[in-house]
């Protein structure tokens, strides 16, 4: 995969970006990084703090040759692209907590907001990964929550070497789940590095409800499987994980 990389001091949300960029033709690897989002979002339409240089806030298009429900895997391999980054670059021990968080001590470095849009090229899947570097100017909310690269290894990482190796393994692992089997590789791959797959104890926020369990495996597009106390396995699509405790 080539890469064009786009560049903004400030904007509102890379994301948006593009997937405007998307829906007006731009190739597979069209790459748009900014300094600072003023308007930086996750999921259901949550807030990434986004300060300016204080993270590395950049989103790809990708245009992937995989059956539509497969596309949920996107978000599965992003995460095994970062924690491979974090782990070369920086030996950092990193786990990746279904679906799209990366935690480092149990506290998250990254989140990814993978979407699509339709083109005139086909359907787009625009990744979106936000990996703190510094913790120096987490608001409040989060300051609890949140980690960055410098503060696990102090060391003030370089945004560019980390945005090279992202899109290296980023384009490997986009060829693995595109190949052969690329579905089922990319789930072991996932599987292997996270500590949310099997035998967690977790909570599980889905809209008006939450329910307790314990995480067995992931499904063929990536939903997690929780087995209830009550023995029935239930399959999370979307929702929010929270970690009660191993058993
Ligand atoms: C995510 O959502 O974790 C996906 C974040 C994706 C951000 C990237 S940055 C580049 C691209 N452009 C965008 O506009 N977005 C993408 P979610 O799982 O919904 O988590 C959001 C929650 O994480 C918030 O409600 C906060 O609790 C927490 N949070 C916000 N900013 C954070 C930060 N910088 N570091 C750690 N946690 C943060």
């Amino acid at each position: 995969m080539n890469f064009t990389i786009l560049r903004f001091d400030q904007i509102d949300s890379t994301n948006t970006e593009a997937l405007n960029q998307a829906k007006r033709g731009a190739d597979e690897g069209l790459c748009v990084v900014a300094r600072r989002q003023t308007a930086g979002r996750g999921r259901h339409g949550r807030v990434w703090v986004s300060e300016k240089d204080a993270g590395l806030f950049f989103s790809v298009v990708l245009r992937p040759t995989i059956e539509t429900r497969f596309l949920p895997l996107v978000t599965l391999m992003s995460a095994v692209v970062v924690h491979d980054t974090l782990e070369e670059l920086y030996a950092i021990d990193c786990d990746i907590k279904w679906v799209n968080d990366i935690h480092i001590r149990g506290k998250k470095v990254c989140g990814i907001l993978a979407e699509t849009c339709e083109t005139p090229k086909g359907l787009a899947v625009v990744v979106g990964i936000g990996i703190n570097l510094k913790s120096s100017n987490f608001p409040p909310e989060i300051a609890e929550t949140a980690t960055s690269i410098e503060a696990e290894t102090n060391q003030t990482p370089n945004a560019e070497i980390l945005l090279q190796k992202l899109t290296f393994f980023l384009s490997e692992f986009r060829d693995v789940l595109s190949g052969a089997n690329g579905a089922e590789k990319i789930r072991a791959e996932w599987t292997r590095r996270s500590s949310y797959a099997f035998g967690k104890r977790v909570r599980v926020v889905i809209e008006n409800e939450t329910i307790h369990g314990i995480t067995r495996g992931i499904e063929e597009n990536g939903a997690l499987r929780v087995e209830l106390d009550c023995g029935e396995i239930r399959t999370i699509h979307a929702g929010d994980v929270e970690n009660l405790r191993t058993v």
